[in-house]
């Protein structure tokens, strides 16, 4: 269109640019836009230009929204919450039984006694060495005297204490190896005790023993030979506990 427009334009200059000066009057009264005086030859067009200045952001198009996406992944598990505050005060509980009736058949106490004892005969048939109403039993184990009356406390038993030479036989013949007896002169020196309690009335001392050597002894274990000798209450020896039979 442009081009078909500005043909006859076109023609007029071609026309005017003539040399003759009546000519181009000719033609000024026939064109509306004529240039008159050194002919001229029409160029060839100049290149694009560059291009302009970035336009402003348009406003948002009016097309139809799209359809709403899945739901996404749960997210991690939150951090656990403080605890609750206490419930209310249960209702009283029913009053008790006090009529003394039996529970438990007589026959079935008879019966766990008897397995009872079956279990003790075991006992002392595997681990220890029973006289007169004592039992004791060793785990073979070397530790100080601490430790030896803590095993024997959680055990409900006490550190295997002879009270006369059968008993102080009964353990020399099950002790493997040098062990400490349940006696100590800690609370007064010279003065040994029952670690259960009360002064010593039976005795079985090594010769030239008890001698507080080095002023540090005063634990009591049982040498091999069933002599006794004092001896420092951290050394190590073997552990023997002591259960009433
Ligand atoms: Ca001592
Ligand atoms: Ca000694």
């Amino acid at each position: 269109m442009f081009l078909f427009l500005s043909l006859p334009v076109l023609l007029c200059a071609v026309t005017a640019s003539c040399s003759e000066t009546k000519a181009c009057e000719d033609a000024q009264k026939t064109c509306s836009v004529v240039t008159c005086g050194i002919p001229v030859t029409n160029g060839t067009p100049g290149r694009d230009g560059r291009d302009g200045a970035k336009g402003e952001k348009g406003e948002p198009g009016q097309g139809l929204r799209g359809l709403q996406g899945p739901p996404g992944k749960l997210g991690p598990q939150g951090n656990i919450g403080n605890p609750g505050l206490p419930g209310p005060r249960g209702h009283k509980g029913d009053c008790g039984d006090s009529s003394g009736k039996e529970l438990t058949p007589a026959s079935d106490i008879r019966s766990l006694q008897s397995k009872l004892d079956h279990i003790k005969k075991l006992q002392i048939f595997s681990l220890g060495k029973k006289s007169g109403k004592k039992l004791y039993v060793t785990n073979g184990e070397k530790m100080p005297f601490s430790k030896v009356k803590a095993l024997c406390a959680e055990l409900g038993a006490t550190v295997a204490t002879p009270k006369n030479a059968e008993e102080n036989k009964a353990i020399q013949d099950m002790a493997p190896d040098i062990a400490f007896l349940g006696i100590t002169d800690e609370v007064t020196e010279g003065q040994f005790m029952y670690v259960t309690g009360g002064r010593i009335g039976y005795s079985n001392w090594k010769k030239d023993e008890p001698n507080n050597q080095d002023s540090e002894e005063d634990c009591v274990h049982l040498l091999r030979d069933g002599l006794w000798n004092d001896i420092s209450c951290s050394s190590f020896f073997l552990a023997i506990c002591e259960f009433p039979a």
